[in-house]
């Protein structure tokens, strides 16, 4: 009972430090991207998976519709467990993001997808992608790439997906 103290304090630190490294906002129209950040690759690998979570602060429900970069093709997929197999598939006709609503893009679950890789992605670079809105239109935003093993911050379910890599 003695250290119960510590946990609060540890639990913060660990916030400020996830608040630090992921500071940039990026936005357009209603819409607001947040906490953007890519997986960095192995050697030879040809996809890669970028997460975020994209805030509409408006009325009007939007839709994430795909997005462009110079390193890669860019494309919104979903992974899901069918018959005890996780599989990703693009999600068919974009990623509708709710009025005054949010969707996380995590690991195990939406993302993007940069597929065909001019290079592996690598830890503690930046690589810049567009994403295209139906309504707000394209947003650039910048994905600092952090390690193999990260997981964004612990908002996430990738702790119970045990090896998979997406
Ligand atoms: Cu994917």
């Amino acid at each position: 009972m003695r250290h119960s103290s510590l946990l609060p304090l540890a639990l913060g630190l660990t916030i400020s430090a996830a608040a630090l490294a992921f500071a940039q906002e990026f936005k357009a129209g209603d819409i607001l991207i947040e906490k953007p950040w890519a997986r960095a690759t192995p050697k030879g690998a040809e996809v890669g998976g970028a997460y975020m979570t994209i805030l509409n602060k408006g009325a009007t429900p939007d839709r994430l519709t795909g997005g462009s970069a110079d390193f890669a093709t860019v494309e919104v997929h979903e992974t899901k467990s069918e018959n005890g197999v996780m599989q990703m598939r693009e999600v068919a006709g974009g990623l509708a993001i709710p009025a005054h609503g949010s969707v996380g893009l995590a690991p195990a679950g939406y993302h993007l997808m940069f597929t065909h890789l001019a290079h592996p992605l690598a830890k503690g670079e930046t690589v810049k992608a567009t994403l295209d809105f139906e309504h707000a239109g394209p947003i650039t935003v910048e994905f600092p790439v952090l390690g193999a093993g990260a997981t964004g911050g612990g908002a996430t379910k990738a702790g119970t997906m045990g090896g998979m890599k997406m």
